[in-house]
């Protein structure tokens, strides 16, 4: 619970809490995948109880950057590849906030990719959603690192002859302490993770599948989709790093071959948070920065209120 929470300790909190009341229309395209990422947040958020002003979405930009327009709760809307430094300033200020950073696969595996391998390796305590539609969206559907090979777009109209990354084994080896893939096709699987990666005191890596139906036909390739948790056919202890390694290996080479394996893929609950090693070195505060600052009699408000007042 955050030392800022307007309410209280004991709180219960609806969906539909998290639903903007200025701008509640989300301009995604019809059927993108970008829809069940908002509702499965949403269905964490209130499954764990978290006041809209107990969190902070950091987006960076493309269509997925939209996410924290239309979900009700402090919002950073970054520039392109920039959530995670961002998020992860906002998280050493005020480690009572609940971090959410989300971005496009072009967003953070492209031109933020840096970022993600950094933020992975120092284990920042946040959950970071990829979007990953394997295309740049906004732009109008260019090849992005997670095309597959032999893509075709206005960018690489002969096809890309290059291999995609590997987004799940590439936050395994930078650090990341969970890491898990998920899709919009299964919002109830999503709202699991999400919760999961959001308990999870680490940097919480969600490669999140969502399809483009205006601008990557290919979208149909995320359905059906096996869970590897649930499936007889995969063993996974998801604290053995090895066993994860081989498994996400398998998954990002079935993906382009029909197969959509998703799932939790490694949990690691015993490495300690970047905020946690800062504080036992002595240089982080117990009491978080941003309570210095902090106006007890201030009331919390809906920041719209306050525009819909100025126009009356
Ligand atoms: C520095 C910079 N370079 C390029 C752009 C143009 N641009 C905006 S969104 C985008 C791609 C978005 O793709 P992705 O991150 O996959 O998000 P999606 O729209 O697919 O959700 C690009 C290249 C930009 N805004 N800033
Ligand atoms: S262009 Fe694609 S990713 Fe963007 S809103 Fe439309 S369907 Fe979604
Ligand atoms: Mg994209």
């Amino acid at each position: 619970m955050s030392a800022f929470s307007a309410i209280g300790e004991e709180q219960e909190h609806d969906r539909n809490e998290y639903t903007p009341g200025l701008e509640p229309q989300a301009t995604w395209c019809p059927g993108c995948g970008d829809f069940g990422v908002l509702k499965a947040l949403k269905g964490a958020a209130a499954e764990l109880g978290l006041a809209p002003e107990e969190i902070l979405v950091c987006t960076g930009i493309g269509c997925s950057g939209k996410l924290n327009s239309y979900f009700e709760s402090y919002g950073f809307h970054t520039i392109h590849g920039r959530s995670l430094p961002v998020a992860r300033a906002a998280k050493l200020a005020n480690d009572g906030l609940t971090i959410v950073a989300a971005g496009g696969d072009g967003d953070g595996y492209g031109i933020g990719g840096n970022h993600f391998m950094h933020t992975a390796r120092e284990n920042h305590d946040m959950t970071y959603i990829v979007f990953n539609n394997e295309i740049f969206g906004l732009t109008k559907g260019q090849t992005s690192p997670t095309s597959p090979k032999g893509h075709k777009s206005k960018t690489q109209p002969h096809g890309s002859a290059k291999d995609p990354i590997r987004p799940l084994s590439m936050a395994l080896n930078a650090g990341a302490s969970y890491v898990a893939r998920t899709a919009a096709v299964n919002p109830n699987q999503a709202r699991d993770i999400i919760v999961e990666a959001i308990e999870h005191d680490g940097f919480s890596h969600i490669d999140f599948l969502t399809q483009c139906p205006t601008w990557n036909k290919d979208a149909k390739q995320y359905v059906p989709y096996i869970d590897i948790n649930d499936s007889d056919d995969y063993e996974v202890d998801v604290t053995d790093r090895s066993t994860a390694s081989q498994l996400m290996f398998e998954t990002e080479n079935a993906l382009h071959e029909g197969t959509v394996l998703t799932g939790r893929y490694y949990v690691d609950n015993k490495r300690p948070s970047y905020q946690q090693e800062k504080k036992q070195i002595g240089e982080l505060p117990e009491e978080p920065l941003a309570e210095k600052y902090f106006d007890d009699d201030y009331e919390w408000d809906r920041v719209y209120d306050t525009f819909l007042d100025k126009h009356k």
